[in-house]
């Protein structure tokens, strides 16, 4: 076994990539990957101390999140990036610690190795990566290994929404509290499974708080979406094509573009961009081309001019457009241009982009017409007495909330076939880059609402539960599940591990997760999560429709 990786749900065999990630990861990025995350676990062995003495540090913080949210499915696969980034931890650890010391007046006792663990040499770093105290398999235990990594994915997700926050001026220290306290908790001998239980449905509590605070961090600064009528088409100009989840990143784009010719078109989890009022406004904003992000090197290609990766998910490249692939953030790729963070009250600066568009042809046109989005919980707030009449008169009869992930596997049709089969008086509530396997089908509406509502990004998952929250006060109900709502929620990523959670947290039961169980969760695990939450997977569209419809 060269490495061991069972992040996401395309994992090989669906038990653990072992030679090279079927995502592409090679066996040296996964193991610096993890060994990253051991470096994390050693700088927050300080961080939880010091805090206990009143000390926050704003370095660690952004470190953290910023180097968990590197090794999240799809986002980084450059292992230089991660070498710079396990020596950049060392000088953190050095401060952190510094600063306990001089708090404290002790060194800390039995320190853990990931707390004291250097090295100079990359050949030295590399024996750590792949030695057996680093990574996953470092616990033996299959259940306590199981909850270990499910509290890490989905604090690697709280890492992801807090990070988008803060490129906004969004902070909630608390939420950094609880990233460095569960990172400590992955490597405590003393917890039982019973308190790995208990502080995996803590993440879900801040799952919550950290996409609330994304919520209020992306419609303070942008507005809140509005139904709109999003353009799939082309136009004659050249253009750049910006992919990911980052709106900071959105804005600045669009802003160095303006009256310079070329227009902008978003991709994948960025079509959501196209629902915020302060981006309307941007004339060359035209639309969102192409689909989820396992079809990038179909449309890369097709679409002639430069783009722009904020976030996951990037694949490797075809080597016919990858000298057009620019990263940023937390994204890498060997080879590739990236576009160096924003210095202190500057913007990123993006012209080596425009520059190179200028000179690309236009984009082909893979399709035409619109779709239809923007149902976020304040417009759906809005449209509230008219959703609550039409489940009065029975217009409407059930939702389907059907967020999260897309990915390649063809097994995920599934969700296509459920879509399309789901009766006509039910309506679909999206979020996340699932969407895509149904959002161009012509599904109808009921009484003017679209029978496919799309909040928003996977992190706009929130918003579902709001709109879930809201319904449930206005119709006088007790219980978060006598909605008539059901979930068929589709993962692939860390990103909806905390979605998950956080349904979980706020009560949610019966969710259905496909299109397979994560291969972290043991069968005990398992077992917990149906006892307590009814969880289950997915299996025949027509006999799941029976299930659900009851
Ligand atoms: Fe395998 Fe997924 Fe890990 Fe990639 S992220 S190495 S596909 S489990
Ligand atoms: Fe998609 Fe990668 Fe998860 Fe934000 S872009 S949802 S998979």
């Amino acid at each position: 076994m060269d490495m061991f990786c069972f992040q996401c749900q395309e994992t090989a065999k669906g038990t653990g990539c072992t030679r090279k990630g079927v995502c592409g990861k090679e066996t040296d990025v996964a193991n610096m990957q993890d060994l990253l995350i051991y470096v994390c676990k050693g700088i927050s062995v300080y961080s939880t101390r010091a805090r206990e003495l009143g000390i926050e540090n704003s370095t660690v913080n952004k470190f953290i999140i910023d180097s968990l949210f590197m090794t999240i499915t799809n986002a980084n696969f450059d292992k230089e990036d991660f070498i710079k980034k396990v020596r950049e931890g060392f000088k953190v650890r050095e401060e952190i610690k510094e600063q306990y010391l001089n708090a404290a007046g002790d060194p800390v006792q039995n320190l853990p190795d990931c707390a004291t663990w250097k090295a100079e040499e990359v050949p030295d770093f590399e024996q750590k990566a792949n030695s057996s105290e680093v990574g996953v398999l470092a616990t033996d235990n299959e259940d306590k290994r199981s909850l270990r990594e499910l509290l890490t994915y989905g604090i690697k997700g709280i890492a992801a929404y807090t990070e988008h926050a803060f490129n906004l001026g969004y902070e909630n220290k608390k939420i950094d509290d609880f990233i460095q306290k569960g990172l400590v908790a992955t490597i405590d001998e003393s917890l039982s499974i019973d308190d790995l239980v208990g502080l995996v449905m803590e993440c879900g509590k801040f799952g919550v708080e950290a996409m609330s605070l994304l919520d209020k961090a992306n419609t303070e600064t942008y507005g809140h979406p509005e139904i709109s009528k999003v353009n799939i088409g082309v136009r004659n100009n050249p253009g750049i094509l910006i992919s990911g989840h980052d709106l900071k990143d959105m804005e600045e784009l669009l802003e160095q573009t303006r009256d310079t010719g070329v227009d902008v078109y978003t991709h994948g989890e960025m079509l959501p961009a196209n629902y915020y009022p302060a981006f309307k406004k941007y004339p060359h904003f035209v639309g969102n081309y192409g689909n989820s992000w396992w079809k990038q090197n179909e449309e890369f290609e097709k679409f002639n001019g430069p783009i722009l990766m904020t976030t996951n998910c990037i694949i490797p490249p075809r080597d016919s457009y990858k000298e057009r692939v620019f990263t940023t953030g937390t994204v890498g790729y060997p080879g590739m241009v990236h576009i160096p963070d924003r210095k202190k009250g500057q913007s990123k600066d993006f012209s080596q982009i425009i520059e190179m568009a200028k000179k690309c042809p236009p984009p082909v046109e893979i399709e035409k017409g619109e779709l239809i989005g923007g149902f976020a919980h304040n417009q759906v707030i809005a449209l509230a007495d008219k959703v609550i009449d039409a489940v009065k008169s029975g217009a409407i009869k059930r939702f389907f909330v059907m967020a999260g992930c897309d990915g390649r596997m063809k097994s995920r049709n599934y969700y296509t076939e459920f879509a399309k089969q789901l009766p006509k008086d039910t309506v679909i509530l999206t979020a996340g880059c699932a969407k895509y396997r149904y959002n161009k089908l012509d599904l109808g509406e009921i009484g003017g609402i679209p029978r496919v509502l799309d909040a928003g990004q996977c992190n706009d998952s929130y918003s579902l539960a709001v709109i879930a929250l809201k319904l449930k006060e206005v119709l006088g109900l007790s219980d978060i599940n006598e909605l008539p709502i059901s979930y068929n929620i589709a993962w692939y990523e860390q990103k909806a591990v905390i979605v998950l959670l956080a349904l979980l947290y706020l009560g949610v039961k019966n969710i259905h997760l496909g299109p397979t169980l994560p291969a972290f969760l043991s069968p005990n695990v398992t077992n917990v999560l149906v006892e307590k939450f009814n969880i289950g997977g997915i299996g025949d569209v027509d006999e799941d429709l029976k299930m659900f419809l009851g």
